[in-house]
């Protein structure tokens, strides 16, 4: 390592503990959630479905996809689909599910889209069915909210609103 990608290095080092100090800062954090409380914390109803806890997590600069998380409650005596979805920040969204082949876990998008069965709820988590904005334009940044619209087959068009997360270092592999 030379003298300047050290510097480089120690500057990214602190710019993350910066980042880390500040999310911890309860003042901040309760900044942000005041400001979007409404958006955030309240459920998305559209026809018969609910949508709740929306989440996607802070990513890393030159990150180029960002997993969305959503749980969706059905109310409907009939199934409905999510076909997909589209943001401003990010080039297209794909439902992805997580499968292992072997000893390795594989994402693979859902091309016919996920069934959310009448009556049920259906959670996309971490690790799980998941929600992929591919193509970010700019990095995810934790305590902003990113403004999602969710296609289903029936309930048409939904908007709603993710809020970001802490990174996890712990990720899908993506
Ligand atoms: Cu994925």
């Amino acid at each position: 390592m030379n003298a300047i990608s050290r510097i480089i290095a120690a500057v990214a080092v602190s710019a993350l503990f910066a980042f880390a100090a500040a999310a911890h800062d309860h003042s901040a954090m309760k900044a942000g959630a005041e400001m979007t409380d409404d958006s955030a914390m309240e459920p998305v109803k559209a026809g018969d479905l609910t949508l709740s806890d929306a989440f996607t997590r802070a990513t890393l600069p030159g990150a180029k996809v960002g997993g969305g998380y959503v749980t969706i409650t059905n109310g409907s005596k009939e199934a409905d689909r999510l076909i997909g979805g589209s943001s401003p920040i990010a080039a297209r969204i794909e439902v992805h599910e997580m499968k292992m082949d072997g000893n390795v876990m594989q994402m693979r998008q859902l091309k016919d889209g996920l069934e959310i069965p009448a009556g049920e709820t259906v959670k996309l988590a971490p690790g799980n069915i998941h929600l992929m904005m591919m193509g970010l334009k700019s990095p995810l940044k934790e305590g902003e909210m990113v403004p999602v619209t969710l296609e289903f087959a029936k309930a048409g068009k939904v908007e709603l609103q993710l809020m970001v997360g802490a990174a996890n270092a712990t990720d899908m592999g993506h």
